[in-house]
């Protein structure tokens, strides 16, 4: 059985590429919504409505778990997935919370994400609940995910956009900040560039794949054995960019499934 990965597009790719890391034995059921991303813009209940289109789908192939690797959809509709399937469901948000709670040593941490994410302050309640006393800058970001989208990550174009989105959060005190947003891995270097060596970025995709494995180990459904799995991968919309990004941030061959 495999682990069901979901995301509005290309940005779960960057759990999936953790998972594969840590957990090589695991086989990896991947669907992004290309078609309908990005999630950022949408009303909750409309990215409620396409992550259970989305879990519903992927249900048919019988996973073991599902990750909601898109924070967009992890503060929209977690709870409601949880309730509604009877395997274990996990989102992104808390992992990254968790990680920046024990990277911070000033208590001061800044978020980014989209504007779902940020409005939901899934974060502040987050962080809040594992620490009271945390400070949190946030910001919205929602011309980051679709430059991903389109492929755009690696251009002189990536960098203006990702000064021009961090213009405020640059100056705020913080010594560490969460990249909120599952896309925002594949522009690392630009925002590490325009945040400077003294802030930490925290990217929930390593913390997400731990807690993967945890939740697997507790229900004893770690995969065995030597195989190496055939992981595969679905898209909404026009899957050229969609593989091209995909053989990119792998560097694997992937199997896409029409
Ligand atoms: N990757 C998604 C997230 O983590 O929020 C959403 C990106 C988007 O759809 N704008």
């Amino acid at each position: 059985q495999a682990i069901a990965i979901l995301d509005s597009g290309v940005g779960g790719l960057t759990v999936a590429k953790e998972v594969m890391r840590q957990l090589p034995r695991e086989k990896i059921i991947y669907f992004g919504d290309t078609a309908r991303s990005p999630y950022g813009p949408r009303s909750p209940q409309e990215v409620r409505l396409f992550t259970e289109q989305i879990v519903d789908y992927l249900i048919q192939y019988d996973p073991k778990m599902i990750v909601i690797a898109c924070n967009t959809a992890t503060a929209a509709a977690l709870e409601y997935i949880k309730s509604k399937v009877n395997i274990p469901v996990i989102g992104v948000i808390h992992p990254g919370a968790r990680a920046a709670i024990s990277a911070t040593k000033t208590n001061k941490v800044g978020v980014i994400g989209t504007i779902g994410t940020i409005n939901s302050e899934a974060y502040t309640s987050a962080l809040k609940e594992l620490n009271p006393a945390i400070e949190i800058f946030s910001e919205a970001c929602p011309t980051l995910a679709p430059l991903v989208e389109q492929g755009k990550y690696e251009t002189e174009e990536a960098l203006e956009v990702v000064q021009e989105s961090l213009m405020n959060i640059k100056h705020c005190p913080i010594d560490c900040l969460i990249l909120g947003c599952t896309h925002y891995p594949f522009l690392r270097d630009q925002i590490k560039q325009v945040m400077g060596k003294t802030v930490k970025l925290i990217s929930s995709a390593d913390e997400t794949a731990r807690e993967i494995s945890t939740v697997l180990h507790q229900k004893g459904r770690l995969a065995r054995g030597n195989e190496i799995p055939v992981h595969q991968f679905f898209c909404s919309g026009d899957p050229s960019m969609f593989k091209k990004i995909a053989l990119q941030w792998l560097g694997e061959q992937i199997e896409l499934t029409p």
